[in-house]
Order: structure tokens, then sequence, then C-alpha cells
């Protein structure tokens, strides 16, 4: 197979000058802090984007704050919805073109792009579209004496917070966006979205079909560039009313003390962590293996939720590498707009550097390297799918998050001991437990200390089940009915009549 054409509209978009996006236009920038996008399975250089001012991040803020206090905030909440539905659709009518955007900026396979990034996304929006038309208060019962025949009634509301800032990172640039954005204008907020340098170009497009799709100007904007200042800047504006952070573990205590610190603003932190996934000693071989690439290995291990510490019995780790290693080398690796391609690139440089970096140390820790660990020669930011064998819980990579293709596998001899190993870490985003004996699998849920538990199935998010972390990977939830809480204030109201 080769490379699919690129579609004409992605040519010439791509070769447009890049900015922002703010109150419903593009906008440029003086391009003083431009800086490219560069495909990761090439190294070429395929667009480039002027970093926003200050003042380019006042301006989509005060935008954002006009069209909640108006046009947004005049909606009705199934207006709200119906903008939502459009926008899925424009999603699915430009599903290759904006798959295509995505796979040159960040190395995903096409595959997955049509099918995550855009085909979920608008599954997203739709389910959120849902919501829009019943989220409300409560009617509530009051205990308070009357003396002179006086009655007391109450209620509440959920009203929308603001301005909402989204700080989005590269793995999943729509689909993140599109989480955060949906759940913020179904409850009646307006946001900003940044995303990350790696991949600034898509939701610049998104916008576009978000106004065709009826969605007032103002109420979603874009702002590319450094994540540091600009990321500071949009957590300490005055109008900002909420920050929706996905990202790694560092940045994202930062953007929490950040929103902490002086006007308590709220916040929902999704972060990554090292998550485990456990394989109790009644299933096959094959199935431990298919788990294991389900769990590790989907879109180079570039997912928070993939599972990187896997424990595996000691009487079958030695056959489960052997045919984990025989699968693994068997993976096509290369062109991620091959459509047949198993795994592309990493995507960007930096997390390239922090891979490479990562294997050298397993080398001189003395881990037992069972498959790659190597980069491709060539253009691209291509490695391995790497397995390790570690020697205990202490090993660096059974500790630290490598957000790469890297899955380290444990022994274990007796099942009582899983709890405290898939619990000695300081994360809790995910985890999973493989088994044909439920009765195991349900009592073991209640003592794993993880936001989502999946039981042989691992990864994949429905818009239905809330999603977030536990520990150090986060706080706040996404998705389900959980998400209202978080994108709304909770207004009482007490009458006496
Ligand atoms: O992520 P960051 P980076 C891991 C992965 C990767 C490492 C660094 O291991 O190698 O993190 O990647 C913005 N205030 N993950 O640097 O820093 C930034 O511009 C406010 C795991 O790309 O978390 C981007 O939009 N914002 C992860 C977003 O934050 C700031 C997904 C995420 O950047 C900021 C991606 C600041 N001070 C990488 N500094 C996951 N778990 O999902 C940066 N940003």
């Amino acid at each position: 197979m080769s490379d699919i054409a690129l579609l004409p509209e992605v040519r010439s978009f791509i070769q447009r000058q890049h900015g922002h996006y703010i109150n419903g236009q593009a906008v440029l920038g003086n391009g003083a802090n431009s800086f490219s996008v560069i495909n990761p399975a090439t190294e070429h250089v395929i667009a480039t984007v002027n970093g926003a001012t200050l003042d380019q991040v006042d301006a989509a803020m005060q935008a954002a704050s006009a069209a909640f206090q108006g046009v947004w905030a005049q909606t009705t909440p199934m207006e709200r919805g119906q903008c939502l539905n459009r926008l899925a659709d424009l999603l699915e009518k430009h599903n290759e073109e904006l798959a295509q955007l995505e796979t040159l900026c960040s190395g995903k396979t096409i595959q997955l792009a049509r099918a995550l990034e855009i085909g979920s996304s608008a599954q997203f929006l739709r389910y959120f579209a849902g919501w829009a038309t019943k989220i409300s208060g409560e009617t509530l019962n009051v205990s308070l004496p009357s003396f002179h025949g006086e009655q007391y009634s109450a209620f509440t509301r959920r009203e929308p917070l603001g301005v909402v800032a989204g700080i989005i990172p590269w793995n999943f640039s729509i689909m993140i966006s599109i989480w955060k954005l949906a759940a913020a204008l179904t409850c009646g907020c307006t946001i900003v979205l940044k995303p990350s340098e790696f991949t600034p170009l898509t939701m610049l497009r998104v916008a576009e079909l978000a106004k065709e799709a009826g969605i007032p100007d103002g109420v979603i904007n874009i702002i590319n560039g450094d994540g540091r200042e600009l990321g500071s800047a949009l957590i300490s504006h005055s109008l900002c009313a909420k920050v929706t952070f996905t990202g790694s573990v560092p940045t994202g205590l930062a953007v929490g003390k950040a929103a902490m610190d002086g006007k308590l603003t709220h916040v929902t932190l999704e972060l990554g962590g090292k998550n485990a996934a456990v394989f109790l000693a009644d299933l096959s071989v094959d199935k431990m293996v298919e788990g294991i690439i389900e769990a590790g290995y989907l879109n180079q291990g570039q997912i928070c939720a993939a599972a990187e510490r896997f424990y595996i019995p000691a009487k079958l780790i030695s056959p489960v590498l052997d045919a984990l290693k025989q699968r693994l080398a068997g993976f096509k690796i290369g062109s991620p707009l091959d459509e047949s391609t198993d795994m592309g690139p990493l995507a960007n440089k930096a997390h390239y550097d922090k891979i490479l970096k990562l294997f050298a140390q397993a080398r001189s820790d003395g881990s037992e390297i069972i498959y790659g660990a190597e980069p491709l020669a060539g253009a691209g930011y291509f490695v391995l799918p790497t397995i390790i064998r570690a020697h205990s819980s202490k090993d660096r990579l059974m500790q630290e998050e490598t957000f790469g293709p890297v899955g380290t596998f444990l022994a274990y001899d007796d099942e009582n001991e899983l709890i405290s190993m898939i619990n000695n870490t300081p994360f809790g985003l995910a985890a999973s437990v493989w088994t044909n004996d439920l009765g195991k699998a349900m009592r073991m849920i209640p003592h794993i200390k993880a936001g989502t538990v999946w039981v042989n199935m691992h990864t994949f998010l429905d818009p239905a089940v809330p999603f977030g972390g536990t520990k150090s990977s986060g706080i706040g939830r996404e998705f389900g009915s959980a998400f209202i809480e978080y994108y709304t204030e909770l207004k009482s109201i007490m009458i006496r009549y």
C-alpha cells in the first residue's frame, strides 16, 4: 500500500498563514512569535502559525465574555443542543479533510484519526447535545419553623460558570477539544481553547465549521502559541471562570496552582499516570496478547489512559512475552497516511527525544529489553514498540509515565498481591483486570484506586461513562452527567411567603 492522496482542501488549508480564531474571525497576529508545525513522519515543516500576543488572549476572553452574556445567554437549551448536533453533522461531512490534517500534524494513523478524532468527536457532540435540555435544579423541602403561618419554598438552579479556558494536549487535539467545548457550550458557557503548540491547526478548521453550524461568533475562540505564557495569561485573566486542562502531571499541577492562586478559579485536571493492566491465569496466552496490544500500544501508546504496567502470572510470562514479541515484530511501522500502517511516528521531536532517553536509561539501569527500545533509521520520529521485563515494582519504568509504546511487564505468583501492586503508584487514572472469572474481577474493583476500572477491555471511552483521575492523575470528571457539576454553579434560592 502507499499514502492516500491529500484532498485539495487540505493542501490549500495548510498553505494558508495561520494564527487564531477570535470572535468568529481568523486573526493572524503580527508574526513576531511565529512557529512551525512539523510533520512527525517526515520532519518537514507543513505550516507556520503566528503565536498570539497577550492582547489577542485578552481579545479572545473579551469576545467569549460578550457572547456568554449576550448571544449565547439568549439561546434556549434546545437551540444550544441543535448547534452541537449541526457541528457533529459537519464533522462527519468533513471527516476525511479533518482526519488528514490531524494525521499530518500528529502522526496518528489515518484510520485512527478518522475513527477517533472525528467519528468519536461527532458522537460526543451528539451525546452532550442531548444534555442541553436536561440540566436543571431541584425543588427542596424546607423544615424551618412557622410561627405566624409563614411558609417556605426552596429550589436550586444550575447556572453556567462563564468563560472557560480549555488547555489541550497534542495526542488527541480535536477529540479532547470537543469534549471540553461540548460540555461548556451545553451548560451555557463559552470557551477559549488553547491547542498544543505541536497540533495547532485542526481546531482552527473546526472553529470555521462551528460558524457554519450556526454557533454564534465569540462562543468558540482559539488561541495558538507558547503554552507557558498564553496558558498563564488565560488562567489569570479576570474573565476566566473555569480552567479545564488535559496534559502532563507537572504542567497540570502548575495549572491547578495558578487557577487556585488569587481568585479560586474552578479547575478540572485530567492528567496522565502509570496505568496498570492485570491478567489472571485463567486466560489463554492469545487473549492476553490481544489485551496487551489494545491496552498499551494504540496510537503509539500516546493515550493518557493507556496501560504501561502489565502484571502477568509467573508461569505464563515467558510464553506471553514471546508471543507479544512476535506480534509487535509484525507491526507495519511507517507513514500514518498509508491505510495499512499499524504504527506511525511519535507525535513530536520533544517527545521522541524523551522516549529515546528512557530507552537509554533502561539500558543503563540493566532492564531486560525483550523487544524494541530502538529508533528506526531515516526521517521521522519512529521507534519500535517496546517490551521491557521488570525486576521489581521499584524499576524506574514501573513508576514513570513514558506516554509511548513501551510496555513494562512484571511477573506475579500470588493473585492476593495484585491490589497492592496496582495501587503502588502516586497516580490513579485507569486500570484494567482481564479474566474469565467475573466474580474475582468484581471483588477486586472496589479496592483499585483509579478513576476508571475496565474488565476485559482497556482505553475505550464512552460519552455516557464519567472519566477522570484519582490521586495525582487529576481532579474532576468529564462525560456522563458528572460534567454538569464542573461547568455550572449551583445556586440555592429560599423563599418565605
Ligand atoms: O505536555 P504539557 P507537553 C506527557 C508526555 C509528554 C509530556 C510533555 O509524556 O512527553 O507530557 O508534553 C500547555 N500553563 N503528556 O509539553 O506540558 C501546552 O501548551 C498552562 C501526557 O506537550 O502537559 C499544551 O497546550 N498551560 C498528556 C498543554 O498545556 C501550559 C498529553 C499540555 O502540555 C503550560 C500530552 C503552563 N505553564 C503529553 N505549559 C496526557 N496525559 O494526556 C504548557 N501548557
